[in-house]
């Protein structure tokens, strides 16, 4: 196939890069996400440090990505400032000593955010692609991210045509930006399966600077092997859901189904796609997982609307083995519609994300460890939680060998508040917090949700501060995260000793 733009080393398309400037990378998650040219901008930053020049870039992407961007970027102290979402070690590490300024976004805001030009001018989009035309169509790989607006944005571009993926991936994107108020309408979505835009991203070829030719994997690893806790939270989820249906408060066809990311949400399907009174689904969700692929080939999932294919290499090649079948399945979108308020409100999802922690009111942390530490960011877990039919929030009860509880007086980072989020899982057991006042959710989630060894301790709480529409302690109510700074552990906690 003759590439109709200039072909460039990942080196060469690195050079075009200055320091200062603005980046949109293509990709959600590790899926979809340029690799070689992400690897050329830190070659090049780690040479201009040698040489005792300035070189940085604000990073900007659909959500987290893998080793070669946000991990070689970090590693080079490349990243100035970086939106909205990410997971990897060394930029958590480089985020957190303070190294990179990171704002952590509802991903279903990104691109509006960069359309109505809070976010600064875009230098320039960096694109993974399977297939492009001489007239600026693109194919777009294993995610959309916040590419329609990058390739809109962007001064220039950058193509990484990836000859992994087959261009026969084409029919697999629906490519749609709404308009910016007040000229915005309804997005013509009502059902998970409905296709509103074009197969294509496109782009005024005159942008195109080079393409670099690449045949990379992405790097999208595998899970841990379930745990005891997770395999539990997954039962508790899936019977849950079960009672909902049997109490008339499900519709017998379930309504679309939206899962996180992680150890946690893998357990979470995977139990539901094993449970027999669960019906076939349908997904409207921003990650598609590796447990999700089996369920659709076995018609457990009907239909999957997401923004990526988070898929391991072995089961991504399931996917592109029999495309025709999958094509008719499953329809990546760009994040502002995968994770769009309006859409989930209007299907009724049921979002299962994941908690850090969780307080005595349902107000939940998804993303500061000791309401300090960065973990990954808020992703689109606001997005789905605030509109949902139904919200849950699931978690182990204890973290790092039980010396952390989950289930806290109050949260040291609110990320999701009491008024969204609708029902707390552990491996204890579920807390149903639909209509009860704070007094009768502190009690539930500690007899449902807190592991045993810090049921007393949070009870005892609950009969120090039980005054007030929200009890609560000023003084106390970071008592438990205080002795865990000085001791390293939660437990054992005497109240007294902490006013
Ligand atoms: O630490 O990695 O050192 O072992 O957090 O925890 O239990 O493996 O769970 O992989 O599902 O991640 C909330 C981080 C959970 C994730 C979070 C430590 C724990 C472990 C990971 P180690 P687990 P998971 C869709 C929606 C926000 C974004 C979101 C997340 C590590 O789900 O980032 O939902 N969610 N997006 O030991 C100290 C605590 C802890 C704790 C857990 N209370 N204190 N450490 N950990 N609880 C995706 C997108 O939007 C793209």
């Amino acid at each position: 196939m003759s590439i109709p733009f200039p072909s460039l080393t990942a080196e060469e398309a690195a050079s075009h890069i200055q320091h200062g400037q603005r980046v949109g990378f293509s990709g959600f998650t590790a899926a979809g996400v340029p690799k070689a040219i992400p690897l050329g901008i830190a070659r090049r930053a780690e040479e201009e440090h040698a040489d005792g020049r300035e070189f940085q870039i604000g990073v900007l992407t659909g959500a987290s990505t893998g080793p070669s961007l946000d991990g070689a970027l970090a590693k080079a102290h490349a990243i100035s400032f970086r939106t909205p979402y990410q997971s990897n070690a060394d930029l958590r590490a480089e985020i957190n000593r303070g190294g990179a300024r990171f704002v952590d976004m509802h991903l279903s805001m990104l691109q509006q955010t960069l359309r109505y030009g809070f976010l600064g001018p875009l230098d320039w989009a960096v694109v993974e692609a399977c297939d492009v035309t001489a007239g600026g169509g693109i194919v777009l790989t294993t995610a959309v991210g916040a590419v329609p607006t990058y390739l809109d944005k962007a001064e220039k571009v950058l193509i990484e045509l990836n000859r992994h993926h087959p261009p026969t991936l084409l029919g697999m994107h629906d490519v749609y930006q709404p308009l910016d108020p007040p000229l915005r309408r309804e997005i013509p979505i009502y059902s998970a399966s409905d296709r509103i835009g074009s197969p294509l991203a496109t782009v005024d070829p005159a942008k195109i600077v080079g393409i670099v030719e690449t045949d990379l994997e992405d790097e999208v690893h595998g899970f841990d092997k379930p745990t005891p806790a997770t395999e539990a939270i997954g039962r508790n989820v899936a019977d849950f859901l079960v009672a909902e249906m049997r109490a008339g408060r499900m519709p017998r066809h379930f309504l679309p189904l939206q899962s996180g990311v992680g150890n946690i949400a893998n357990s979470v399907l995977g139990a539901l796609g094993r449970h027999p009174d669960i019906p076939a689904f349908e997904m409207y969700t921003e990650v598609l997982q590796d447990a999700v692929v089996p369920l659709i080939e076995s018609g457990r999932c009907r239909f999957a609307s997401t923004c990526s294919l988070t898929l391991s290499p072995e089961v991504m090649q399931r996917v592109t083995g029999n495309l025709p079948f999958f094509r008719r399945r499953i329809l990546m979108r760009p994040q502002e519609i995968s994770n769009n308020p309006e859409i989930v409100r209007r299907l009724g999802v049921v979002s299962m994300n994941t908690a850090i922690e969780v307080d005595l009111f349902g107000d939940v942390n998804s993303t500061h460890v000791m309401g300090r530490q960065m973990m990954n960011g808020i992703g689109g877990s606001g997005d789905f939680t605030r509109n949902a039919y139904l919200s849950i929030f699931s978690c182990p009860s204890v973290a790092k060998g039980g010396k952390i509880s989950a289930i806290v007086p109050l949260v040291t980072h609110a990320d999701h508040s009491e008024h969204s989020v609708q029902v707390v899982i552990t491996e204890q057991g579920v807390a149903d917090l639909r209509g009860l006042d704070p007094h009768e959710r502190a009690r539930l989630i500690i007899d449902r949700c807190a592991h045993p060894d810090y049921r007393p301790q949070l009870h005892q709480y609950l009969e120090l501060v039980k005054q007030g529409h929200s009890p609560q302690s000023l003084s106390l109510a970071f008592a438990m995260h205080r002795q865990f700074d000085r001791t390293g552990t939660m437990a054992g906690v005497v109240w007294e000793d902490w006013r």
